[in-house]
């Protein structure tokens, strides 16, 4: 067994396995064993670290990649349920499975990527990036796979979490399948959108065919010549449908409630502005920074429903599925939504509405009774089961996620005993969707009313990243002086908070009474959006405000005559207008052409003489 000397200060070094404290120390000689078990008994421990991350996605592996960066902290663990990184990327690859961002935005600031191939690339091009991401930034060995968190349980005494973890790896699971990780720091980096819902229609159990949910996809399913029932019609179900309409011998699409769709206007990126992205990377910032102004722009779109934007977006739905399904007003009427745009997800798609006029597919909107053997019943007039469409070989569910119950099914309990279920009663909330009350060292990404249905999420995840480690920063000090320190958000600060965010989302698209959406739970509260741009989120994130936090532990001392700090926040949006950059770059160019022609003048004149 190697043994590892800790040749760097903690919190340097990453957790390793505490080699020297369970071997024998005959086999090393007594003095010796006492010096490396001095040396390495503070970190290196397999279920001891300074933070735990739940989840190798896109926001655990920022959270990390700024732990390393920020805090020069390498003594972290990332527990992953599932075998591979990429978190959503890695869950959901249905055929057709791609961002509804353009991916020069839903992507990483401090990666941006000139290869992508597409304005929308599929996922697998998106897992690729984030395999790459996890590569340069040897992030896979601090990631236990398989490993699923079960419960995690705040100690007030020892001021740590204890988080149980599951091993669901068979072979690993042989010989550990269930401990407990302590930490001092708490990450979820669960998001929004990770674990499956499953439709509570009767007699689901007893279909006799293939069932398969979106974010499950079975590869090895043949869906050739299959007769295909689609359960619902949301951004996922736009993107399987037209796929698998190809080969399959029928669909049928069971639509609850219509949706907002406006055209993708996807497109492959050429060669040559590949090229050009990436050897002049200001017209790669640039033109990532047109994309997030006009995503902002999108903001009003989605939360006023009455604003010029919002008509224009009825406007594109109405144009494109009259010129895609012509002189059918039946059709229009099913699939035209009764709501405001934004209060549902707009979905993107190119191809939808013209998948909807295959002969192979079909659209039933008449409320699903029950599943049987082999079919789906429909709910007849007098809502009795009235027999429906059967012979189906495969069930897709894309019905979407359980999204309110954030970090659903984890059992946390934090300050006095106090469990997640009682702190989130009426609906789960955070300040600034990081950090929650009586949850002390836990930061959240990709939290309560922290979704977007306007802009790339990525944007939210990094600021979140920045603002959870900085906090983290002082418990580090804490430690660095042998002691401890406990951070938890103060309840005045983190309702007034959540009450002016309620109070914008209770006047806006979201809170439409004619729709339900994934973002509201069964109250009404909108738990799972922002209410405000991008920019006004990265700009309240852009300080940490010490004086909203309780601090408890022997290392307060670290934050004495800290009121504020400010670790600002990564401008994104377009800094110049075109014509002042077009200026500035002519400008630039008639300088740097007169220097070389005054230069070669006088270079010549020197060869001349
Ligand atoms: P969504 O947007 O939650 O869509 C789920 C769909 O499934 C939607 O059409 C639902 O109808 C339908 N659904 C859910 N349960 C049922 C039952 N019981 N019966 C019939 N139909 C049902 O999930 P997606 O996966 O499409 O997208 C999630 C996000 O992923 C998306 O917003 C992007 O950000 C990426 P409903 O509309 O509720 O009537």
């Amino acid at each position: 067994m190697p043994i590892k000397s800790g040749t760097k200060p903690w919190p340097e070094v990453p957790v390793g396995n505490k080699v020297l404290a369970t071997s024998n120390p005959s086999a090393l000689g007594l003095p010796i064993w006492i010096v490396m078990h001095f040396l390495t008994a503070n970190y290196q421990d397999h279920t001891n670290a300074t933070v735990l991350i739940i989840g190798a996605g896109i926001s655990g592996m920022c959270t990390a990649i700024d732990l390393i960066k920020r805090n020069k902290c390498h003594n972290f663990i990332i527990v992953e349920k599932s075998s591979g990184v990429g978190g959503t990327w890695h869950d959901n690859k249905y055929p057709g499975c791609c961002c509804d961002v353009w991916s020069r935005l839903y992507s990483y600031s401090f990666e941006q990527n000139p290869d992508w191939t597409r304005e929308y690339p599929g996922q697998e091009e998106i897992l690729d990036y984030l395999l790459n991401i996890a590569n340069k930034y040897h992030l896979y060995k601090y990631i236990r796979f398989n490993t699923s968190v079960s419960e995690a349980r705040w100690d007030d005494v020892e001021k740590k979490w204890k988080t149980v973890v599951k091993v669901s790896g068979t072979k690993d699971a042989e010989y550990s399948p269930e401990y407990t990780i302590t930490s001092d720091y708490f990450v979820s980096a669960v998001g929004q959108l990770n674990v499956p819902n499953y439709p509570k229609i009767p007699g689901l159990e007893t279909f006799k065919g293939k069932t398969m949910h979106s974010a499950r996809w079975d590869w090895s399913y043949n869906l050739d010549g299959k007769k295909i029932a689609v359960i619902g019609n949301g951004a996922t179900a736009a993107q399987i449908i037209p796929e698998i309409a190809k080969t399959a011998s029928h669909i049928t699409v069971y639509q609850r409630t219509p949706n907002w769709i406006i055209p993708r206007g996807d497109a492959p990126v050429s060669p040559m502005k590949r090229a050009l992205f990436k050897y002049v990377p200001p017209l790669r910032w640039r033109a990532r920074a047109m994309q997030m102004d006009f995503r902002e722009s999108f903001y009003d779109a989605v939360i006023n429903g009455q604003s010029p934007f919002a008509g224009d977006i009825r406007t594109w739905c109405e144009h494109q599925m009259h010129e895609a399904l012509p002189d059918q007003p039946e059709l229009w009427e099913k699939l035209t939504p009764k709501y405001n745009p934004g209060c549902k997800r707009i979905i993107i798609s190119d191809d939808y509405y013209p998948t909807l006029a295959r002969k192979n597919v079909t659209l039933e909107t008449r409320p699903i009774s029950r599943i049987t053997e082999n079919g789906i019943d429909l709910k007849g007039e007098d809502g009795q089961p009235a027999p429906g469409e059967s012979d189906f070989d495969l069930l897709v569910l894309a019905t979407g996620f359980r999204t309110v119950e954030f970090m659903y099914p984890i059992d946390i309990t934090g300050a006095n005993g106090k469990s997640i279920k009682d702190i989130w009663r009426g609906g789960a909330r955070a300040y600034y969707g990081t950090t929650v009350t009586d949850l002390p060292n836990f930061g959240m990404l990709y939290g309560p009313n922290t979704n977007l249905g306007h802009n790339s999420i990525i944007l939210m995840i990094e600021a979140q990243s920045r603002y959870i480690n900085a906090l983290i920063a002082p418990v580090l000090d804490a430690r660095r002086n042998g002691k401890n320190l406990a951070l938890k958000p103060k309840p005045d600060v983190v309702d007034a908070y959540n009450d002016k965010v309620q109070q914008i989302l209770n006047n806006s698209s979201f809170a439409d009474p004619n729709c339900n959406s994934w973002y509201k739970n069964d109250e009404g509260r909108i738990t799972n959006n922002w209410s405000g741009t991008v920019i006004e989120y990265q700009e309240n994130l852009a300080t940490v405000d010490w004086t909203d936090y309780i601090a408890e532990g022997t290392g307060t001392d670290v934050l004495e005559g800290k009121t504020k700090s400010n670790i600002g926040r990564v401008v994104e949006e377009t800094q110049f207008s075109n014509t002042t950059l077009a200026f500035s770059v002519l400008s630039a160019a008639i300088v740097a052409g007169g220097f070389l022609a005054r230069n070669s003048r006088y270079l010549n004149g020197l060869r001349l003489r």
